[in-house]
């Protein structure tokens, strides 16, 4: 668009209607007399300087193994504010890593509280889609759905997780859900559930949509982290299965 072809519009009542469009445009340098082309060449000069902030954080977080590229993020699991007094008050932590934005995801789920049988129910834990728990778990919604997929094909369908001695100790690696892009978990719930997840094969509606995994016990909200909580049980989980190893070897 030559700049002489906007009679008119060029006047300097007319800025803010111009400016988003012209900022777009790049705009001769040498009219240095005219307000309106110092202005939007600012603009043009900040939206450039903007995207090449965005590109180095984003290839910086996009190169797996950089120092402080892994995104981390933790979910402090509480009871139920609307617990039935006859249910197990399970609490405990729920702690994720990813690589880089778009890589899979890990996780450590420690919980305890559960009744202490020996031979371990299993219990479904997944990502809902709310995270104002104040009310009770209830108040976190359905399954996180994203891509308006049927259950067990949501982002945070973890599955079932095996009980022993009243406890959960458990990682798991190559997790669909994300801590970043437009369908992160940030800011949702992780919920822990009375039952088994059906995982869609309950021959019912409800269980393409929940598994049929019972009331809800325990949850939290996760939220961006730093490093050391995952470090930490890292190093745990590396020591316990060290003595579980030693005990083995013992026993045999
Ligand atoms: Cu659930
Ligand atoms: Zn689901």
């Amino acid at each position: 668009v030559p700049w002489t072809s906007l009679p008119g519009l060029l006047r300097p009542s007319c800025h803010s209607f111009l400016d988003p469009f012209l900022g777009t445009f790049p705009l001769p340098a040498d009219r240095p007399e005219s307000p309106i082309s110092s202005f939007t060449l600012g603009l043009s000069d900040m939206h450039d300087k903007v995207t090449a902030i965005w590109q180095q954080l984003t290839q910086r977080a996009a190169e797996p193994g950089a120092p402080g590229s892994a995104l981390h993020a933790a979910c402090r699991v509480q009871p139920s504010a609307s617990l039935d007094p006859a249910q197990p008050r399970v609490s405990g932590l729920v702690l994720f890593r990813q690589p880089a934005p778009g890589a899979p995801l890990e996780a450590f789920f420690h919980l305890d509280g559960f009744p202490a049988e020996r031979n371990g129910s299993r219990r479904a834990i997944h990502v809902h889609r709310f995270g104002d728990l104040s009310p009770g778990c209830e108040a976190a919604g359905p399954h996180y759905n994203p891509r308006a997929a049927p259950h067990p094909h949501h982002p945070g369908d973890f599955g079932n997780f095996a009980v022993r001695d009243g406890r959960v100790r458990k990682h798991r690696g190559g997790l669909a859900a994300s801590l970043a892009g437009p369908h992160s978990i940030v800011g949702r719930a992780v919920v822990v559930h009375a039952g088994e997840d059906d995982l869609g094969r309950g021959g019912d509606p409800a269980s393409l949509d929940h598994g049929n995994a019972g009331r809800r016990l325990a949850c939290c909200v996760v939220g961006v982290c730093g490093p050391l909580p995952w470090a930490r049980a890292a190093r745990e989980h590396a020591e316990r299965r060290k003595r579980r190893r030693d005990s083995d070897c013992q026993a045999a």
